[in-house]
């Protein structure tokens, strides 16, 4: 590195614009790119799985075309997500190679089991929601391909939540049955949706200097305390209780008060030891070798293609 460029780099920063991909950029400001994109293409891809299980038992043809949508949109996520990071100097080859020897990580939450309809609309209304408050903070973090890959995502991810409200909205004007089901959704998503957010600042290692690369644009608190500030009205309009008898809002509408997030459990996931974590990466793995053939099929379809009088 020369000072011009490290004083270029610092510049560009200050003057809040984009770094891109053939733009000089320190180390550890790659490495920690390649850390949270490649984090969370995986969480992308991983997250298929929990709606994924529904697809085949949607209650109606409407809801299984507009489930069946949401995932094939997360799978493109992954995709997009995947790319960027490969502008960094990371193959996407080696990023699944890392999720599926276990070593890499992706978002807490998709280690939770869904095992009835309501989750689905648990899923778009807090998982989304949550995914929604996260990542439009992102859409203007200072690596181009990554901002740029969050724009897209967040029009979708928009669509994703309406469509969870919606589920909810329906189970809770249905019967008494429908509603608990909705209620118990809620229940069992709230708290771990709150996780997604990450650590409390005091106990972030990143966010700090991830703040002054402006990648993050704010701390993992001030973003789930504006996510549970947002569920509010909406829980009201729903007739649903969040299940935290401590949550107070001032008259602004900002959290002023909640309850304990137990972070033995999110210390636990992370390890692991959530209740689906074997299961998600068993399923990952099993599809990625379910899918050789597709792989084996498209490299010797581009080495023929590369040859074309071989194909003549
Ligand atoms: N789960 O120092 P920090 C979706 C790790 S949404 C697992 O605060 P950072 C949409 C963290 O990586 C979900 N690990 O870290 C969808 C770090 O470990 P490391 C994906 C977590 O990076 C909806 C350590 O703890 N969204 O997929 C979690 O500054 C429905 C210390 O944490 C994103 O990934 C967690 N919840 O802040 C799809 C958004 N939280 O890496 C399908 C982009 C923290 O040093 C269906 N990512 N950790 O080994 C981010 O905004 C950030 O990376 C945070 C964490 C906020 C997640």
């Amino acid at each position: 590195m020369t000072t011009r460029e490290q004083a270029r780099f610092d510049e560009l920063l200050e003057a809040d614009s984009r770094i891109e991909p053939r733009d000089w950029m320190p180390d550890a400001y790659r490495k920690t790119l390649v850390r949270q994109m490649s984090q969370h293409a995986h969480s992308e891809i991983i997250g298929m799985q929990p709606e994924g299980n529904w697809i085949a038992r949607a209650p109606s043809l409407k809801r299984k075309a507009i489930l069946m949508a949401k995932v094939q949109d997360e799978a493109g996520h992954g995709l997009y997500l995947y790319s960027a990071t490969a502008t960094l100097g990371t193959t996407r080859d080696a990023m699944t190679g890392a999720l599926l020897e276990g070593k890499a990580r992706y978002s807490s939450i998709f280690n939770y089991p869904t095992p009835t309809w309501a989750d689905m609309g648990a899923i778009g209304w807090l998982v989304d929601g949550a995914a929604i408050v996260n990542q439009v903070p992102l859409c203007r973090a200072s690596y181009g391909p990554y901002a740029r890959a969050m724009v897209r995502i967040c029009k979708e991810e928009s669509f994703h939540q309406r469509q969870g409200f919606e589920i909810l909205l329906s189970l809770m004007n249905g019967t008494p049955a429908q509603r608990e089901m909705a209620q118990d959704a809620v229940d069992r998503w709230y708290w771990p949706s709150l996780m997604m957010f990450g650590p409390p600042d005091d106990e972030s290692p990143n966010s700090a200097q991830s703040m002054a690369w402006n990648i993050k644009r704010f701390g993992n608190d001030e973003l789930r305390n504006r996510f549970v500030a947002m569920l509010v009205p909406q829980a009201e309009a729903l007739g649903i209780t969040l299940p935290d008898p401590e949550l107070r809002l001032d008259g602004d509408g900002s959290v002023v008060a909640m309850g304990p997030i137990d972070w033995s459990e999110f210390e636990a996931v992370l390890k692991g030891n959530g209740p689906c974590n074997a299961q998600r990466i068993q399923h990952r793995r099993q599809a990625h070798e379910d899918g050789a053939w597709v792989r084996e099929a498209a490299a010797a379809y581009a080495e023929r293609m590369s040859h074309p009088k071989a194909v003549a």
